[in-house]
């Protein structure tokens, strides 16, 4: 083992200082090759090399193991977190693990039977009750009224809402796989159950969300997609000298389509400016390179990026994270992280892409009400098998638990905020401007966006530099 005396040493003789931390936990690792690996990858401008700079320098593939920062936390979507998967078996677990989790909010609050009793017994009819299921699909009848499947455990039952009964707007708005609770009765021929209130496993009421007790900041935005001709770098260059300027700026969030990536739509060689995905990668790593090396970087993936698209998605495999400097963390798709305690939900956003059809009123150019919709459903992904591929885990985790500060997303490339029962939504935009295929969709897109969010407040703000 290296003598603390000897470990000051070797960084003093390559001109640097190191926090007392770092030598208490470089004499415990017993790894001969740590301080050499530690000065090779530490910002080149750090004159003390502190724990705040070790926790990404990256395992090589004997497994380092890192030094827990007191300030960024992955809480959940750490690299290799996310099983491999696709059996039957999984699909059933998932679809069981979804159900008792959600069911279990909604649960929590209302007395409630399972189906099968409710409809085996006249006992029940007319009586009010509550049931809790998984819809499994929704249309509207000739009348106009909303006639939903919804199934649990012991069986299945056609929900019927009223048009004109007070909860018809949320009945409106249940989609596929969402599980809910519905308060009604049961018809007199036991058929049909009368739905009056939908319960949803939803954020409660009283929900506080937790505040940093020091002074923090960290700065969200997604979708940079380098490598494409419509990647915008003067606005990127004009945000990484106000990063420079405002430096209690700790913590930078990428909330993924960190390149353009190669091969994700028909044509798309022609709108590259880097069709070498290698190169994608190691010019984004130069662009993080360029920003304050004080900054944690949380780099997660989207569906433009290298990893599988099926979410939850993997983290950057080594290959492509080496081209990124030190102080990124990379992570899945999504995940939780805790920035002073403050604990934000990344998820690319894809499910918006399915919600949209789905729910009456809503639209692109408002992707906050999106984000509040999977708050209420406390799930990000509410629907199974449409655009966005969901991996059937054992467990589900695309819910929405436990209730984070802050929500942030992407994908959309449209800026929007939601504040719903104390939790922020930030869909942060992106760093390109409109593509063709967008032009096509008619989306808008406000690139060049950027929104910094106060840790001790949860205030924020938004930034243009285009
Ligand atoms: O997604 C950027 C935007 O383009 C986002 O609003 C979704 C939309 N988009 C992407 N692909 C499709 C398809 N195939 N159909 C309709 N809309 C789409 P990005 O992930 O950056 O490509
Ligand atoms: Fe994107
Ligand atoms: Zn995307």
């Amino acid at each position: 083992m290296l003598e603390s005396a000897e470990i000051v040493q070797r960084f003093l003789a390559a001109k640097r200082q190191v926090h007392p931390e770092v030598v208490a936990w470089i004499r415990e690792q017993s790894d001969p090759g740590l301080v050499d690996r530690i000065l090779r990858e530490a910002p080149e401008d750090a004159v003390v090399i502190s724990s705040a700079m070790i926790p990404s320098i990256r395992p090589e593939r004997d497994g380092v193991r890192f030094l827990a920062d007191p300030h960024l936390e992955v809480i959940v979507g750490a690299p290799g977190s996310s099983d491999v998967i696709s059996s039957i078996q999984d699909y059933v677990h998932y679809f069981r693990d979804r159900y008792t989790r959600l069911g279990g909010l909604v649960r929590s609050r209302v007395h409630s039977m399972p189906i099968e009793a409710l409809v085996r017994t006249s006992r029940y009819r007319q009586q009010e009750c509550t049931i809790i299921g998984m819809v499994v699909d929704g249309r509207t009848t000739s009348k106009g009224h909303r006639l939903v499947q919804l199934e649990d455990p012991t069986g299945v039952i056609q929900v019927l809402f009223n048009k004109n009964r007070p909860d018809f707007d949320q009945a409106e708005r249940l989609v596929p796989d969402e599980v809910v609770g519905v308060r009604g009765k049961l018809a007199d021929d036991g058929s049909l159950f009368y739905g009056e209130q939908v319960l949803r496993p939803d954020v409660p009421v009283g929900n506080a969300p937790f505040l940093s007790k020091e002074a923090g900041r960290a700065v969200l935005i997604s979708d940079v997609h380098v490598g494409s001709d419509t990647f915008l770098p003067e606005a990127w260059d004009r945000f990484a000298d106000w990063l420079g300027e405002n430096d209690e700026i700790g913590y930078l969030l990428i909330a993924g389509d960190l390149v353009d990536g190669i091969g994700i739509y028909p044509g798309q060689e022609k709108e590259l400016t880097i069709s070498n995905i290698d190169e994608q990668y190691a010019e984004f790593g130069r662009m993080l390179r360029d920003l304050p090396s004080r900054l944690r970087i949380v780099v997660a993936p989207g569906n433009h990026d290298v990893v599988r698209g099926a979410e939850p998605q993997p983290a950057l495999p080594e290959r492509f994270a080496a081209h990124l400097p030190t102080n990124c963390t990379i992570v899945e798709n999504p995940c939780l992280v805790s920035l002073q305690g403050v604990r934000v939900l990344m998820y690319h956003g894809r499910s918006i892409d399915d919600l949209i059809p789905l729910l009456p009123g809503t639209t692109y150019s408002r992707p906050g009400e999106l984000m509040e919709e999977m708050l209420k459903r406390r799930h990000l992904a509410p629907s199974y098998g449409r655009r966005t591929p969901i991996a059937a885990a054992r467990t589900d985790r695309l819910l929405i638990d436990p209730v984070p500060e802050v929500l942030h997303t992407g994908h959309v490339h449209i800026m929007g905020f939601c504040q719903y029962r104390g939790v922020i939504g930030i869909n942060a935009g992106t760093w390109q401007s409109q593509t063709a295929f967008q032009k096509q969709m008619n989306i808008n897109p406000t690139p060049a966006r950027a929104v910094s969010l106060d840790l001790q407040t949860l205030a924020v703000e938004a930034f243009d530099f285009s």
